[in-house]
């Protein structure tokens, strides 16, 4: 009987390995990760490596100060005979160890950690930009230079089912909430640079798999950069509450092989031709387009460049 639920166990445990383990190498967070993604750029591989790094750091000293603590209960136990030391006070030279080991330890970790958060917020040397802004709930995208933006919404499958009222399984929407009827496509292996403000409220554009999240800020522009890895499909949200409908603005990014992109950008051009001046570019407010428009000016050869390559 004791085998039997043994067995059960096993089979449990066996069961929820394998989507944990299937899971591991992923880009997107999936229900009950336990680790944090590895992602598919630069930086989200910098944060998961001084994240590991300190965390075998605190592995290391959880093991050492367990392992004393219960060393130190068994071996000097009361029914042993052992009898407290009550004129202890303090020992110099204790202190001086357990002062410099974590000194010695935290400049350790920080010496990585700084250069990686520096490398993070260095968007130099970008090859094409790309200006996010958020609305009360939607984002636009707009490849500075290009003449190429478009807004991204929730896709209209999510609304209904989300409007109907029922319990949704993933049988209903496999990407429910987290689907949109234009993704932002971008070239895979290229610097680029984001300047992402927004239109009414604070919002944040948050996509896990990149490695970072920015604030959206109206009348503010900031920057992020990403150079991703692997061609793939990446989703994300708005991550700061930005009100009732905060819950449905995601993000979808669809990286792309350059040449692809190319083409793509190429093909979204030529649909904008006949009219250069589309609509959405009216919300955004002067004050923050200007220095955006700028900045744009500096890296609006790049993507024509890309097309070249490809
Ligand atoms: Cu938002």
């Amino acid at each position: 009987m004791k085998a039997g639920r043994f067995k059960q166990w096993a089979a449990g445990i066996a069961a929820a390995a394998v989507p944990v383990l299937a899971f591991a190498q992923a880009a997107d967070p999936k229900p009950w990760q336990l680790n944090m993604g590895q992602g598919v750029t630069v930086q989200s591989a910098n944060a998961y490596g001084a994240h590991m790094f300190a965390l075998w750091v605190c592995v290391g000293i959880g093991l050492l100060v367990f392992a004393a603590m219960g060393y130190a209960m068994f071996k000097f136990r009361k029914s042993k005979g052992a009898v407290p030391d009550k004129d202890f006070t303090h020992s110099t030279r204790l202190e001086i160890i357990w002062t410099v080991v974590p000194v010695v330890l935290l400049v350790l970790m920080a010496f990585p950690a700084t250069s990686k958060l520096i490398q993070m917020y260095d968007t130099r040397n970008a090859e094409m930009t790309v200006k996010v802004t958020g609305f009360q709930w939607m984002w636009k995208y707009e490849y500075l230079g290009e003449n190429v933006g478009f807004t991204s919404r929730l896709d209209r499958k999510s609304e209904a089912l989300r409007q109907s009222g029922k319990v949704v399984s993933g049988q209903d929407h496999e990407h429910y909430l987290l689907d949109v009827d234009n993704v932002l496509v971008l070239p895979t292996d290229t610097k680029i640079r984001f300047v992402i403000t927004a239109d009414d409220v604070i919002h944040a554009w948050w996509v896990p798999a990149l490695g970072w999240k920015q604030d959206a800020i109206p009348g503010l522009v900031n920057e992020a950069w990403t150079e991703i890895k692997r061609p793939g499909v990446y989703r994300g949200q708005c991550a700061e509450l930005c009100g009732k409908d905060h819950g449905f603005m995601p993000i979808v990014v669809k990286a792309v092989p350059k040449a692809e992109f190319a083409q793509w950008l190429a093909a979204q051009k030529a649909r904008n031709a006949p009219n250069p001046a589309p609509a959405p570019a009216q919300p955004a407010a002067p004050a923050e387009a200007a220095p955006a428009e700028g900045a744009a000016s500096n890296t609006a050869e790049a993507p024509t460049a890309v097309a070249v390559a490809g």
